[in-house]
């Protein structure tokens, strides 16, 4: 048994996760928010033979984008925050972890 951990991109969570049910996986969705740009995502826990995980990532790879994000950055100087040069950032598609499980049980 395995558990995917995956942090989705908050525009693509739902097409991914409808995907991944019509499939027949069970999904968690966490509201989540990236610690870099403060900004929500969603992360999913989806329990499965190890078997599936492949097939789970192929699905979420298939409906992630990467999108291109210009970000405002501030300097700091003393107690006085200056704007400065916007910077790119390439956002997603999704980052996955694959954990191993020692033991899954319902009861
Ligand atoms: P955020 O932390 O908000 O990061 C958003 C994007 O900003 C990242 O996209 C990356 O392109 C950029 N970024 C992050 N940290 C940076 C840094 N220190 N300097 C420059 N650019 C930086 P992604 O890599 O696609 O990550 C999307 C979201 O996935 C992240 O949102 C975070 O919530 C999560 N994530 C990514 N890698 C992770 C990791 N190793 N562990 C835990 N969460 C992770």
């Amino acid at each position: 048994m395995k558990v995917i951990i995956a942090i989705l991109n908050a525009d693509d969570a739902s097409t991914v996760i409808q995907n991944l049910m019509k499939s027949g996986y069970s999904v968690t969705k966490l509201s989540t928010t990236g610690g870099f740009l403060r900004a929500g995502n969603v992360t999913v826990l989806i329990g499965v033979d190890e078997s599936q995980v492949q097939a789970v990532i192929d699905i979420i790879g298939n409906y992630s984008k990467s999108r291109k994000l210009v970000i405002p950055t501030t300097s700091e100087a003393g107690i006085y925050f200056y704007p400065s040069m916007p910077v790119e950032v390439v956002v997603g598609g999704a980052t996955i972890f694959v954990l191993n499980t020692d033991r899954f049980e319902k009861v």
